[in-house]
């Protein structure tokens, strides 16, 4: 056992260049990890609330309020509990909150320091971080999941919140199922990307990228994103749909607005049915395999007829309709809304609350899918998290932009080091 000696948190930028927080936790034994907080653009209303300062400084976006609870608060009450406890230090946090969405102390605090008890946990064991976190799931959950390398998704066209450009549909990414191991998905998708920067350059248009590393032109619709992709993908010799397959984030909140979806760029107005007509219809043209946020966070009743008409054939992902949150994912359960959930652990603001979540996933046989944040750092976690819940999936950008390939480099380490895992196979079975 090894107690934590002391937390100093301090304000870092973010790959948008906005302020967030970074948390060291030091041990008595003298070890020390420090953990990175990302941030959200497309967000979810039912997220658990990330505190920013206001006012004119850092455009508002400053965290001096959130590192003082961290400071004032929680450090004096963690200090000298074991850091091997985490399902402790978490619960420890969730009370001297006492709110229901994090809003005393702020999740983005809440976050840094649980993600830096927990890497100070496997510092402290001598061990991985994945293996760490299987450990901690085994202790929380009471089953151990089996470790596995994930199957990328990897967002190369940027629409929607995270790119200044006509395309509604926010993320369009490429999922290479038919990789024999991580390295060759890799390979797949960097060759993919950069035909599609060729392709795109032929056309005349813009090869700068968006947030997520993804290439943010101008186009004239989502059919024509997709087909530049397979077009990219056909180059390489290698098979849409069964060698590589088209994932889609929709961010369907973002355009959804009095009971209609508005595609702007394609010039749409459609009602949640229509719209299910217009998923369901490129499902059937396209080797469409995940379609995440097809329908509005609180749309229930067009998640429920999207999830009836193409539910058995491509994997529907919660994102802003579960924001990681175990309540949110038991209705969507309850009454069969989707068939996956995302995860991302600053949704919810702790790991013990985001392991939960995914155990639920997991009796309901429903897929997890790791993520990101459209604002992210070089941290790495989400690498370990796949891996050490064997979820099979995990999003984190295009293979472009130190941010969003600090995650896929450190998979490719966990793959080269530990020739037993698994790389994913048979991904939605
Ligand atoms: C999403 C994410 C990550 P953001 O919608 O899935 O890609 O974007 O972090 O902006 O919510
Ligand atoms: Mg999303």
């Amino acid at each position: 056992m090894s107690k934590i000696r002391s937390i100093h948190s301090i304000q870092i930028v973010d790959s948008r260049g906005a302020p967030s927080i970074s948390c060291k936790v030091t041990l008595e034994n003298d070890l020390s990890y420090i953990s990175m907080v990302p941030s959200g653009a497309s967000t979810g209303s039912r997220e658990a609330l990330e505190l920013r300062d206001g006012g004119a400084d850092f455009m508002g976006k400053g965290v001096q309020n959130a590192l003082k609870n961290i400071n004032s608060i929680i450090a004096p009450k963690l200090i000298g509990l074991d850091v091997n406890e985490q399902e402790n230090i978490d619960h420890v946090m969730l009370d001297l909150d006492g709110s229901s969405d994090k809003s005393s102390l702020g999740a983005n605090a809440i976050l840094g320091v649980s993600l830096g008890a927990l890497g100070a946990g496997a510092l402290n064991k001598g061990i991985p971080l994945f293996q760490h976190i299987n450990d901690v799931f085994t202790d929380v959950n009471k089953v151990q999941p089996t470790m596995r390398l994930p199957v990328p998704m990897l967002n190369i066209i940027n629409g929607g919140e995270h790119a200044d450009n006509n395309i509604d549909i926010q993320e369009f990414m490429i999922m290479p199922i038919g990789a024999q191991s991580l390295q060759q998905a890799m390979q797949w998708s960097t060759e993919i990307y950069a035909t599609l920067k060729i392709l795109l350059h032929e056309k005349g248009l813009s090869t700068g990228v968006g947030d997520e590393g993804g290439f943010a032109p101008n186009l004239k619709s989502t059919a024509e994103a997709i087909e530049l992709i397979i077009r990219s993908i056909e180059k390489r010799n290698l098979i849409p749909g069964q060698d590589v397959g088209i994932a889609l984030d929709c961010a369907a909140t973002e355009f959804y607005e009095n009971g209609v979806y508005t595609l702007k760029g394609e010039n749409k107005i459609l009602d949640s049915s229509e719209f299910a007509d217009y998923l369901a219809a490129l499902v059937s043209q396209y080797p469409i395999v995940s379609i995440e946020d097809g329908m509005d966070e609180s749309d229930f009743t067009g998640w429920k007829i999207l999830t009836e008409r193409i539910g058995k054939k491509c994997q529907l992902v919660g994102d802003d309709l579960f924001v990681t949150n175990v309540k949110e994912l038991q209705r969507g359960v309850d009454d069969e809304l989707g068939n996956s959930i995302l995860i991302k652990f600053n949704q919810i603001g702790t790991i013990t609350e985001t392991l939960q979540t995914i155990h639920l996933a997991n009796s309901q046989a429903f897929t997890s899918v790791i993520s990101h944040r459209s604002g992210e750092t070089e941290d790495t976690v989400i690498a370990d998290l796949a891996v050490g819940l064997g979820t099979g999936q995990i999003k984190t950008g295009a293979p472009c932009r130190s941010d969003r390939v600090a995650k896929y480099n450190r998979l490719l380490w966990i793959e080269a080091e530990n020739p037993n895992l698994e790389f994913t196979k048979n991904v939605f079975g």
